[in-house]
């Protein structure tokens, strides 16, 4: 699997190949990927204004693409603040575990795939943010 530098959410370019009849666009676990894909899911027609998220991960690392069109990722760790806007298929957001994150802005007509390192798990959300604080606060400390 590619050893990313940090655990800070960043983006990663995946690989084109162009051809008259349309591109094609991969990534692979040795080279792009930092985690194995165990759970792909997408989200389609979300309606103007509407917001996606707002929740943390425990365990779960992330990868997310706009497919089609464009929408906004914001993140926080209760300290830091990151911001990514999303357009296209070229660039996977690295999304770790352990940030909160709200999606929002989403275009018409876009799609946001998002490939995961981890099967579906309820008990891994955490969709209270003061929840959320007291979490982060007693994982800095252990
Ligand atoms: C994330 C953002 C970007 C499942 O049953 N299986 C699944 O794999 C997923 C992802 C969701 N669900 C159920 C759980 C809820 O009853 O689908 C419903 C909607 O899920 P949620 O409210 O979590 O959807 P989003 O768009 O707010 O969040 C999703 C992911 O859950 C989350 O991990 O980071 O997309």
């Amino acid at each position: 699997m590619k050893l990313l530098k940090s655990r800070a959410p960043t983006l990663i370019d995946f690989t084109e190949v162009p051809s008259e009849s349309g591109n094609l666009w991969f990534a692979e676990v040795d080279q792009q990927l930092p985690f194995l894909v165990k759970r792909v899911y997408y989200i389609v027609e979300v309606p103007a204004g509407a917001e996606r998220g707002a929740h943390a991960h425990k365990k779960l690392d992330q990868l997310i693409i706009a497919i089609k069109g464009s929408f906004v990722v914001d993140i926080t760790d209760g300290v830091n603040n990151w911001s990514f806007i999303m357009q296209g298929p070229d660039k996977a957001l690295f999304l770790p575990a352990g940030g909160w994150r709200t999606l929002r802005g989403f275009s018409e007509g876009s799609v946001c795939l998002v490939l995961a390192s981890e099967c579906y798990e309820a008990d891994d959300y955490i969709r209270d943010y003061e929840e959320f604080l007291k979490w982060k606060s007693k994982e800095i400390e252990a």
